[in-house]
């Protein structure tokens, strides 16, 4: 039952006995031998605390702000898609546990769920971020991304991670079918290969042209603030910086497309030695913010992202893991348990805020080693099953 589960991990555990094949296929599945994806996971194991004492942390507020709007934990909803695949109500069940918990939904591109449908289920002072897959149509671009603004989206995070898909065999080796429940409505019905898993069918639309200067266009067609999602190396980061853009998200897309690609927390300390180096940068920064994403399961993951400069961490598999094998309350129960470990790792870090969670409290000599780290949990006792097959 759901008192049971205890932590992240154990949805994944669950849902990976309870789910559907296909919809386990899909969201599981990461690319290649799926080495990005442990790393991801694993990099956190590398970093080790230092905990302040006597702090007095009777009281810890671990409240925050995302591109200058409130959130109940230093985290964010981000974009996964085809969200029935796990549950007839996809999406909406996020849009309605961020409202409950005070944190932000970031809206995909591909949700099963319409747009308009997210906006609307949420309630009215609700803030919504969207995640953007460019169009090779232009024109199709300029009017989703017009009409997020209408409606009321804060943030454009615009991914650039994925000019072409990565192979993810497990989901290759399922079929996709023209009448799955999950089928997104932007991607039309024809013309798709639907033989070969559920991205290669509803990724055929995105542009690998995509380039630095087609953000011009982007900042005469919108006022939001612009991301880029899927940053992998500082000098990327120093681009977006010297381009004027919000801020970037330091992602490998969850390991599913390049494989041996770092994870966001590598590259997050990296980032802040040279954007500090060569423009003189401090992080967290409100001006250009650094987001991670990609193996997040635990508060002290969170913390540790924080410490070394992060604004937020996105979290993406686990609340479908979730919801996938509780529903609406398995949400509920992840978000309440991330918000019981950071009260209680706050208080042992003697951090009584999140701005007391500075950079002297970790100890990240060992981040860039790459040693390959075999941590004894569900992640990686999944994919390792995978492995032997
Ligand atoms: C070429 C683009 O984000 C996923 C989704 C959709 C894939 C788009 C890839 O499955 O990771």
């Amino acid at each position: 039952s759901l008192s049971e589960i205890l932590n992240l991990h154990d949805f994944e555990s669950i849902a990976k006995e309870v789910m559907p094949v296909k919809a386990w296929a899909y969201y599981s599945s990461a690319a290649d031998d799926e080495i990005t994806i442990r790393e991801n996971h694993a990099a956190y194991h590398r970093i080790w605390f230092r905990p302040r004492i006597m702090r007095d942390v009777t009281n810890v507020d671990f409240s925050s702000t995302i591109l200058g709007h409130k959130t109940s934990m230093p985290i964010y909803i981000t974009a996964t898609a085809l969200g029935k695949l796990g549950h007839p109500d996809g999406e909406l069940i996020l849009t309605r546990a961020a409202a409950q918990h005070g944190i932000i939904q970031m809206i995909p591109t591909l949700a099963s769920c319409s747009f308009d449908e997210l906006v609307d289920g949420a309630q009215p002072e609700q803030v919504q971020f969207f995640q953007l897959y460019v169009n090779k149509d232009r024109a199709i671009t300029k009017r989703i991304v017009q009409h997020a603004e209408t409606r009321g989206i804060k943030a454009l995070f615009i991914t650039v991670d994925a000019p072409q898909l990565g192979r993810r065999e497990k989901d290759m080796r399922q079929k996709f079918e023209a009448e799955d429940p999950a089928e997104v409505s932007k991607t039309g019905k024809d013309n798709v290969d639907r033989s070969q898993g559920a991205a290669r069918a509803i990724s055929s639309f995105i542009d690998p042209g995509l380039k630095w200067s087609d953000l011009d266009w982007f900042k005469s067609i919108t006022k939001m603030p612009l991301i880029l999602k899927g940053v992998q190396c500082w000098e990327d980061a120093l681009e977006a910086y010297d381009q004027g853009l919000a801020g970037v998200v330091l992602s490998n897309h969850g390991g599913r497309q390049l494989d041996f690609a770092r994870s966001g927390i590598e590259i997050l300390a990296e980032c802040v030695k040279h954007l500090k180096e060569k423009r003189g940068l401090t992080f967290p920064n409100e001006k250009f913010q650094l987001f991670v994403d990609g193996g997040v399961r635990r508060a002290t993951d969170v913390l540790k992202a924080i410490a070394l400069g992060a604004s937020a961490v996105g979290i993406g598999r686990p609340f479908l893991y979730a919801y996938s094998a509780y529903g609406p309350d398995g949400v509920d129960r992840a978000l309440q348990i991330l918000h019981d470990e950071f009260e209680m790792n706050m208080r042992l870090l003697g951090a009584p805020t999140i701005k007391d969670v500075v950079r002297e409290m970790v100890d990240a000599s060992n981040l860039s080693s790459h040693v390959v780290a075999v941590p004894s949990d569900s992640l990686f006792n999944t994919n390792y099953e995978v492995m032997q097959h």
